[in-house]
């Protein structure tokens, strides 16, 4: 396991800003793409854990001598993903690496990609069903929710009082991963009263209202997890609206622009941050030895670590990035 606990403990832009990429076009003859070209699908486009992934993925395409296109969905919705994946099916890259949405609903969309010859890897997110990506990559997230029970555990500092887990959408492998390994370390610790999940819609505006509605009917709330990027940015909009910054420890997922501020304004105490980008490097190196019939390999882990205000100058390759 990958984690790296530094724990004394710590937007809007185009994907295509990051410098597109090349043109997608020719097909291959039969079920072979006969091309070098590359196309890398996110979550959700606009996004820096996203925009971080993309710049691995292009850097490791251009060494390759591969081209590369990235087009990604206006929401983390699988209904705006599948048409997506269907336009680029019809565009015959040599392969695809993809972020799925939702771990059941995009498994037709991207079985089609396969059954066409097309190299799929998954980065980030997964299905449930491991027969249709050669590869996946991505941060071990149950880990990740543990760190931040631990973490959240250190700064409750021995104080009792209930703890909110704030989620995004039910059937996204890595954050339903994440609640799900807060949960089980949380009962670790008696102090804390775990008092469920919340989801948020991935919606900053969403997260900030549940956290407000949440203190109303909690006043003893000493502490949120809030499982990713919008909903840990909402969250700590809610705690300030509320008045409660600092006496409810906030622990986020991700090191967005934005995260980091508000962890260095001590709005947040702390991020479990990811490597986005060497997921999105990896994913190109499984994707083209997919694509000249070597071995690949089937799960790939990225580093995690969780930061602080105190540790955050010495973290800060962590940090995420608005542009390549
Ligand atoms: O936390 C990341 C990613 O790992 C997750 O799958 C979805 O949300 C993010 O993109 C951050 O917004």
């Amino acid at each position: 396991m990958k984690i790296r606990s530094a724990v004394a403990v710590s937007a809007a832009f185009l994907l295509a800003a990051c410098g597109g990429g090349g043109q997608i076009g020719d097909s291959g003859s039969g079920d072979k793409p006969a091309n070098k070209k590359l196309v890398l699908i996110p979550g959700i486009t606009a996004e820096p854990f996203y925009i971080s992934m993309q710049c691995g993925f292009q850097d490791a395409a251009k060494a390759a001598g591969y081209e590369f296109d990235t087009q990604a969905p206006a929401k983390f919705d699988a209904a705006q993903q599948t048409p997506i994946v269907t336009g680029v099916l019809a565009s015959r890259p040599a392969a695809v690496l993809i972020a799925p949405t939702d771990d059941k609903a995009m498994a037709g969309p991207m079985k089609q990609l396969k059954d066409a010859g097309i190299k799929v890897v998954e980065v980030d997110t997964k299905l449930q069903d491991t027969s249709i990506a050669a590869s996946s990559i991505s941060s071990n997230n149950e880990q990740g929710g543990k760190l931040a029970a631990e973490t959240l555990n250190k700064l409750a500092a021995g104080k009792t009082g209930s703890v909110l887990v704030l989620n995004t959408k039910a059937g996204t492998s890595t954050t339903d991963a994440r609640a799900k390994g807060f949960e089980e370390a949380v009962k670790a610790y008696p102090n804390l009263r775990y008092i469920g999940q919340q989801y948020t819609d991935n919606e900053p505006a969403t997260a900030a209202s549940k956290v407000t509605a949440t203190l109303a009917a909690n006043p003893d709330l000493i502490g949120v997890f809030a499982t990713n990027l919008n909903t840990g940015e909402g969250a700590a909009t809610g705690l300030r609206n509320a008045g409660k910054t600092g006496a409810v420890s906030l622990v986020g997922f991700d090191a967005s622009p934005k995260q980091v501020q508000d962890l260095q304004a001590g709005t947040v105490q702390a991020l479990i941050a990811q490597d986005p980008a060497t997921i999105g490097k990896q994913g190109v190196e499984q994707a083209l030895a997919a694509i000249d019939g070597k071995q690949t390999k089937r799960d790939i882990e990225t580093d995690l670590v969780a930061i602080t205000k105190d540790d955050a100058s010495a973290n800060s390759k962590y940090f995420y990035k608005q542009s390549c």
